[in-house]
């Protein structure tokens, strides 16, 4: 009779398995069977990635900051199926054969190549996300995947291997390898460009209320956004510029722990970011009009002394950054003023988990 066991992979931190176990630890009917489980969760932006230097390598033009969020996060299953004759993706439940699907096989292969590994798999992904936050992100997913492939091939990386490998699917991805506020150094080359722990249990007080106002399609992916930006637009070397500068202050800020510092440092590198979008050729926006009324909300608010401040990425959603003592203050004016708006609370979340699942004869 084969057993599964589970047992740690050197990559993994020590943290709850409990949302792992929402997918099932069995090996499918294809087995005998290596596979893994890993969880990530998506992390927001402080300071934005905006711009390649190198499309295939996601190597950033500006290093980025990111908070590690708890209340959403991707918890995916890789397992290699060495009788298959073919590879399986099922979201959510359900076999997928589209773009997503071919996304998933192109990265895995490009794993594969990496690490002289190879055979058909089957991946599995859940994403958890609280009704409606309007923080889905490529981040999570991309960090999950690369974690559950390491652990399934039994490779024993580093967890700045695993931000190189996360960073190869999506560049954002390369931050959720570690929990609290983290950093991306954009390096020259696939070696050199990685994320690193800022700080990963962070003594801030710093919450953060997604605020989706729309739930229309983006207008423009953030892949093509940022590549028309760079190619475009006559700005795109001040917004690097400045972005530079940003990073080094909020760094600052954060060893201070100065909630004031990080939220305007925040809001304003948001701002140019939307701004330069505006001047690409042609010039796009995220925005939509309930967009521009929360950001209004947000900056009355802060003009009447409940002090927060608002990001926003590839999309119309607003993120408020805000202390624990003001969040329901910030919550009752967003709900009055937008009615529709759904607001999801999120704080500080954990780095990546890895479980490794073996068999025993
Ligand atoms: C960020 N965003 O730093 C920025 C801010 C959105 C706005 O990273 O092309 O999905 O797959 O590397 O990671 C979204 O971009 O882009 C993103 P690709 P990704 O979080």
């Amino acid at each position: 009779m084969t057993t599964v066991v589970r047992e740690c992979v050197p990559i993994s931190e020590a943290r709850s398995q409990s949302a792992a176990t929402t997918i099932s630890s069995h090996p499918s009917r294809h087995s005998s069977i290596r596979a893994a489980i890993a969880t990530a969760h998506a992390n927001i932006a402080l300071i934005k990635y905006w711009g390649k230097k190198d499309t295939l390598l996601r190597l950033p033009f500006t290093p980025s900051i990111s908070m590690t969020v708890d209340q959403l996060y991707t918890t995916t299953r890789f397992e290699i199926l060495p009788s298959a004759d073919h590879n399986f993706f099922v979201l959510g439940g359900e076999e997928q054969s589209g773009a997503a699907a071919q996304r998933a096989f192109d990265y895995v292969r490009l794993l594969q190549q990496r690490f002289g590994v190879s055979g058909h798999f089957r991946i599995e992904t859940v994403n958890h996300v609280p009704m409606s936050a309007g923080l889905a992100s490529s981040s999570s997913a991309f960090a999950a995947l690369a974690g559950a492939f390491a652990g399934a091939y039994g490779l024993h990386v580093s967890r700045a291997e695993l931000s190189r490998m996360a960073r190869l699917g999506s560049g954002s991805a390369c931050r959720s390898i570690y929990g609290g506020l983290s950093e991306w150094l954009p390096g020259t080359d696939d070696h050199s460009s990685y994320a690193i722990a800022l700080n990963e249990h962070p003594d801030i007080d710093l919450n953060l209320i997604a605020v989706q106002v729309d739930v229309s399609p983006k207008p423009i992916s953030s892949t093509q956004g940022m590549a028309r930006v760079v190619a475009t637009s006559p700005y795109f070397p001040v917004w690097v510029q400045q972005t530079r500068k940003a990073c080094a202050q909020m760094r600052e800020a954060i060893q201070r722990k100065d909630f004031s510092a990080i939220g305007q440092i925040a809001q304003q590198n948001a701002l140019d970011m939307h701004a330069l979008n505006l001047t690409a050729r042609p010039g796009f926006t995220y925005f939509q009009p309930d967009t521009i009324r929360a950001m209004r909300v947000v900056d009355d608010l802060r003009a009447s002394g409940v002090e927060c401040y608002y990001t926003m990425d590839a999309g119309s959603n607003l993120k408020v950054l805000v202390q624990s003592g003001n969040v329901s203050a910030v919550t009752h004016r967003l709900s009055h003023d937008l009615p529709h708006a759904m607001l999801t609370r999120a704080g500080f979340g954990p780095g990546i988990s890895v479980s490794r699942l073996g068999e025993k004869e």
